[in-house]
């Protein structure tokens, strides 16, 4: 990757979009371009990624735009984030190879396609290997359509298509709705409110499935590494290693917001996936100096940039 190189990002608003930008511009890289929903093109609409990528050909891609969010999310739109997210791959990577196809793709997965069960940590051999969760079918359905469709393309056209598959995360400009967002961001705005308020935060479920939770920045270096080194259809984990219950979790970011009133759990909503810690063997073994930040600090460092407040 030359630093005057063309770099689009899809999704280049959201969480991981604006993360992928801002580490690459940290690297001086300067020639990239956003798309992000309802500006440049529309990836729901192939005639209009078609156009786009006739007229920028860019040199490499970031795809990590997509219908994304926590499990009540999911659960409640199965249909609208299978047909969503399975068409916005399947156009880019059809649009690729109509009218760009030296374009290097780089497309993130999730460890959520994993099956519901499996041997921790879930190594990427687990890909298509057994049923999935209930509450994330129709993403997980889409997304692991998407990988396969990297790895058709590459087969069939010689597209540089490439998957990786990122693990639960949390960071500056995550999606604090309540509803609708992952378990850190809630926790974030669950601990800051009982500590101004005095009031119980309520947390969702029985508080033992455990988690992942990657601090987003590192996982936009690992994925910017991959760009520039790796050019393999295999799929390739981009995880923590270490793991916590909900539980623990809720723990640790009481001492850290200096919490220390009653919490309430809500059984009537979902656990989820039980446990998805990721084997990281793979991309230490080509990236060894990858060293994802510990929950502390990460929680530290969020608290600290979203909500300007010093812990
Ligand atoms: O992060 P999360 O929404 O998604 O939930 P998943 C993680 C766990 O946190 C679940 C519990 O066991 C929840 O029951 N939890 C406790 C809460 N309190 C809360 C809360 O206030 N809000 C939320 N959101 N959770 C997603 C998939 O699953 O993982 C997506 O649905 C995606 O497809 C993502 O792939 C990475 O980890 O369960």
């Amino acid at each position: 990757m030359e630093i005057k190189d063309k770099i689009v990002v899809f999704g280049g608003n959201g969480m991981l979009g604006s993360s992928v930008v801002r580490r690459l511009q940290k690297q001086g890289f300067k020639n990239i371009i956003t798309v992000s929903k309802g500006d440049k093109c529309n990836l729901l609409n192939l005639e209009s990624v078609n156009d786009f990528l006739k007229s920028e050909k860019p040199d490499y891609a970031f795809m990590v735009a997509g219908l994304v969010g926590g499990i009540q999310a999911n659960n409640t739109r199965q249909a609208d984030f299978l047909y969503q997210n399975a068409v916005m791959i399947l156009n880019v990577l059809e649009s690729l190879k109509n009218y760009s196809q030296k374009t290097k793709l780089l497309f993130t997965g999730s460890t959520c396609i994993y099956p519901k069960e499996n041997p921790q940590p879930i190594n990427e051999s687990r890909f298509m290997m057994g049923p999935l969760e209930e509450t994330n079918k129709g993403y997980a359905v889409a997304k692991g359509m998407g990988i396969i469709g990297c790895q058709l393309y590459r087969q069939q056209y010689g597209i540089n298509a490439i998957a990786a598959m990122p693990t639960n995360m949390y960071g500056p400009n995550d999606n604090y709705n309540l509803e609708t967002g992952h378990f850190i961001g809630a926790l974030v705005i669950k601990m800051l409110n009982a500590k101004k308020s005095g009031v119980a935060p309520t947390f969702w479920g029985t508080g033992k499935p455990r988690r992942e939770a990657m601090y987003v920045d590192d996982c936009a270096d690992a994925l910017i590494f991959l760009m520039k080194n790796y050019d393999k259809p295999e799929i390739i984990n981009i995880g923590t290693g270490f793991d916590y219950s909900i539980k623990e979790y809720v723990e640790i970011a009481k001492g850290i917001v200096g919490f220390d009133g009653e919490i309430k759990w809500d059984t009537t909503k979902p656990d989820g996936m039980f446990e998805k810690r990721t084997d990281i063997s793979y991309l230490l073994s080509l990236m060894p100096e990858y060293k994802p930040r510990t929950f502390e600090q990460g929680l530290k460092d969020v608290i600290n940039i979203d909500f300007k407040i010093k812990v």
